[in-house]
């Protein structure tokens, strides 16, 4: 089965990558997403300065999924800036994630990496573990005046990663400022931000950052992740390229985000807890899934979701 994806005129060999943040922090991590099966190298989303991120423990997983308070460990721009060259030799598309923790610190960090020339970049307005600073994409005002300091440092295809949205109207508040942004493609969905997990054995939080509360992922999302997908897709007319990133544990679940209208897929919790060779096993899954419904590839079945 050719699971080959197309984003924003950028050709991934496969659709299936690492969301930025799993398994993507320092070199040995990312050149062994290259050497991979992936279909594409993200990084960690980056800060001006290196970060060694929030206390530990600050990662927890369990069966429906996970919580985490990462708080943004990241090697600094720089030094990214200088490994993406490097990155680009593994012959599949290499994915900047860019973040920051003041507004200033977007356009300064995208001119760098711009210049190193990733394939795509990803701005991501929706990391919900740095303490006392809120997800820049729950405000659409913030949201724009920053994608709009970031757009002409970026000469590549220019996504944006966003937190779930949990109304139409926010949808449609948010759909109508991107449209205004110059935006190229979108990542769907960040963690869902500021849960809390509790050990009722121990009578504990989970996780040490921020009293326990942290971004969930894995299973217990994936409709929260469907639903902001298919909301996009709609409300761009299908034409916005959008990854959906979300709960995807099997081929199945990748297959109800590309019904949904996501052109490829990332994963973070399944990352994590089943190392690369998750990779491998979620290609076959889709492919038979794909073969068994009738298609024969992605584009085939990209956003044919039937309602009732
Ligand atoms: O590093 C993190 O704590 C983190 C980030 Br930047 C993000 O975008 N999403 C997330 O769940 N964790």
């Amino acid at each position: 089965m050719n699971l080959s994806t197309t984003i924003a005129g950028v050709t991934f060999p496969g659709c299936f990558m690492n969301a930025a943040g799993a398994l993507c922090v320092t070199r040995e991590e990312l050149e062994a997403l290259g050497r991979s099966v992936a279909g594409a190298i993200v990084t960690k989303s980056m800060t001006i300065e290196a970060r060694t991120g929030n206390p530990e423990p600050r990662y927890y997983g369990f069966p429906e999924g996970s919580i985490n308070s990462m708080g943004l460990p990241n090697l600094g721009y720089r030094a990214y800036a200088e490994l993406i060259p490097q990155l680009k030799r593994f012959g599949k598309p290499v994915i900047a994630s860019v973040a920051g923790l003041s507004e200033e610190d977007f356009p300064t960090i995208a001119e760098t990496i711009n210049a190193a020339q990733p394939d795509l970049i990803e701005v991501n307005l929706s990391c919900p573990n740095i303490p006392g600073k809120p997800q820049i994409g729950y405000d659409a005002d913030t949201s724009e005046r920053v994608l709009k300091r970031v757009r002409p440092k970026i000469t590549v295809p220019m996504g944006v990663k966003l937190p779930p949205y949990f109304d139409p109207a926010h949808h449609q508040v948010m759909g109508t400022m991107l449209g205004r942004c110059g935006i190229d493609f979108l990542n769907l969905i960040n963690s869902v931000g500021n849960g809390l997990v509790v050990d009722p054995e121990r009578e504990t939080v989970v996780i040490k950052p921020k009293g326990g509360f942290g971004g969930l992922g894995g299973r217990l999302i994936k409709p929260v992740a469907l639903a902001n997908v298919r909301a996009f897709y709609k409300f761009f007319g299908g034409k916005m390229p959008i990854i959906g990133t979300g709960g995807v544990m099997s081929g199945s679940d990748a297959f109800e985000h590309i019904l949904c209208g996501a052109s490829a897929i990332q994963v973070g919790t399944v990352l994590v807890e089943e190392g690369l060779e998750v990779f491998p096993r979620l290609e076959a899954e889709l492919g038979a899934v794909l073969a068994r419904q009738g298609y024969r590839s992605i584009q085939d079945c990209r956003g044919r979701l039937k309602e009732l």
